[in-house]
């Protein structure tokens, strides 16, 4: 029963600022997470900026989805300080090694974003920065190599610094037409060599958090934000469509507030308020026009009137997407009188949670693959799906993660049974992340999802040595048996 669909995407995902490094190497610009600092749960990361008296201030809603920084402030690096997107694990100089690690687990896919300030370093450039673009040809060439494709995220929740500050990031238009000469340059350089891409990574928690790179968080930045990333994306489509033939489209979805707490009518009414706003993006990005539900969402969050020109509603509708693609780690519960973002949800009595307080449901992801094919008939991928646990390897770097096989093997059942059982289209499943790296959440190393071990501490520290874990082979083998395994 479990046996997937021929030709399924079996693959790993990943992120530029959390994986790759090189920061200031091949003439990258600088990258809103450059100036993020590590973290913890208990001590969130921040940005570190500098005011025009000299003194710093350090926000911890980061600048790339700003909290109400103030106009004068700068990013600034400070000594005392360490910032993971810097090195990252240092794909930059192992993809080699990595692309065969992974290879040797037999995927046919590989998720990886392309970092938009190695393209165009300030965003602003009239050409693109050759030693960028060659990374990723290369990067290609060696996933070519192994019989592998590559699925590109475009932005994975960044901006080229330089964006942010001149612009005040996606509030501003000018961002749209920076992003629509970035992605044309994409198309041209990799067009013949990548048929999946994602116009945006999570482009639904601009809802909680604010657009990238503008210093405020209100409701009408976020949703004008949000409409100005729609417009990017639909441009995009439509361009990428005319560009390269057969060409395949999504974007990414964060989609864990899936239960009411009770089924009390008042807890009932929240949650579909409160999924709406998922929806909202999902909706307006896949069918191709905002639905009359989203009055009251603007209503709620003080938006006032978000001018939608008759232009911006053609070019939604021209740039649909071709398939829906989401991350899924846990779920959450939400009730009356709760916010309408509420990350970490109520607690829900029936699951355990992970270290960090994330609950386990399998078979939430098996609800949310039929939720989202219910409402938008079209393929769907799974372009995240993971759990964050602290690993204890052996003096090899050795870690017999039976606990990950664990939660894997019961969500690929329950995918399975989606596909099988209730006739859900999903054409592939990306794991976050087959190999560790730094936590997009904490900015963490010790929060590891790999099936790779990476020596690397919270701090930097380490020699980097990649070390196959006990996944490693249990993943192999299902994706050699294309899902049969998992029934063993
Ligand atoms: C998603 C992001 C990823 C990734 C993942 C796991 O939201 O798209 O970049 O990091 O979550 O989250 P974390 O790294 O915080 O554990």
């Amino acid at each position: 029963m479990s046996r997937l669909p021929e030709g399924f995407l079996w693959g790993g995902a990943t992120a530029d600022f959390q994986y790759e490094g090189g920061f200031n190497e091949g003439g990258r610009g600088l990258l809103s997470h450059d100036y993020e600092t590590d973290g913890s749960v208990e001590n969130p990361r921040h940005h570190t900026m500098k005011m025009n008296d000299g003194s710093i201030i350090r926000p911890k809603s980061s600048f790339f989805r700003a909290d109400n920084v103030p106009e004068e402030a700068e990013p600034v690096f400070l000594e005392d300080e360490y910032y993971p997107s810097h090195r990252a694990v240092d794909f930059y100089h192992h993809y080699k090694e990595d692309i065969e690690l992974m290879a040797g687990m037999g995927f046919n896919v590989f998720r990886f974003s392309i970092c938009w300030s190695r393209i165009y370093p300030t965003g602003d450039e009239e050409f693109p920065n050759e030693e960028g673009l060659k990374f990723y040809d290369d990067v290609i060439d060696e996933l070519e190599k192994y019989g592998m494709q590559p699925l590109i995220t475009i932005c994975h929740d960044e901006l080229p610094m330089a964006l942010a500050l001149k612009y005040n990031g996606w509030a501003s238009r000018h961002v749209i037409d920076c992003y629509v000469k970035y992605c044309k340059t994409l198309f041209e350089r990799y067009g013949d060599r990548c048929k999946y891409w994602l116009t945006f990574n999570e482009i639904n928690a601009v809802r909680g958090f604010g657009p990238c790179g503008t210093r405020e968080s209100d409701g009408y930045t976020r949703y004008l934000g949000a409409h100005n990333m729609f417009v990017a994306s639909a441009k995009a489509v439509k361009m990428g469509h005319e560009m390269m033939k057969g060409s395949m489209f999504g974007a990414m979805y964060a989609m864990s507030e899936l239960y009411p707490a009770t089924c009390k009518p008042e807890d009932m009414f929240h949650h579909m308020q409160e999924r709406r706003e998922n929806w909202y993006f999902i909706d307006t990005m896949a069918r191709g026009y905002y639905h009359p539900y989203v009055k009251e969402i603007w209503n709620h969050h003080h938006v006032g009137t978000l001018d939608i020109s008759e232009e911006d509603k053609k070019i939604l509708f021209a740039g649909q997407l071709d398939f829906v693609s989401f991350s899924y780690y846990r779920s959450n519960t939400t009730k009356a009188g709760d916010p309408w973002f509420n990350v970490g949800g109520s607690s829900n009595p029936y699951l355990e949670n992970t270290p960090w307080g994330w609950p386990i449901d399998a078979l939430g992801l098996r609800y949310c693959m039929n939720e989202i094919y219910d409402r938008i008939q079209k393929p769907i991928f799974i372009v995240e799906n993971g759990l964050g646990a602290i690993d204890e390897a052996d003096e090899h770097g050795y870690v017999e993660d039976d606990y990950r096989i664990d939660y894997l093997q019961k969500h690929l059942s329950a995918m399975a049974d989606a596909i099988n059982i209730d006739g859900v289209d999903c054409i592939g499943y990306t794991m976050w992340a087959p190999i560790d790296l730094v936590s997009l959440s904490t900015g963490e190393m010790k929060k590891r999802y790999g099936f790779i071990y990476v020596d690397m501490d919270d701090k930097g520290h380490g020699t980097l040595k990649r070390t196959k874990k006990k996944s490693y082979n249990w993943m192999k083998h299902i994706i050699e048996t294309n899902g049969e395994a998992l029934d063993e």
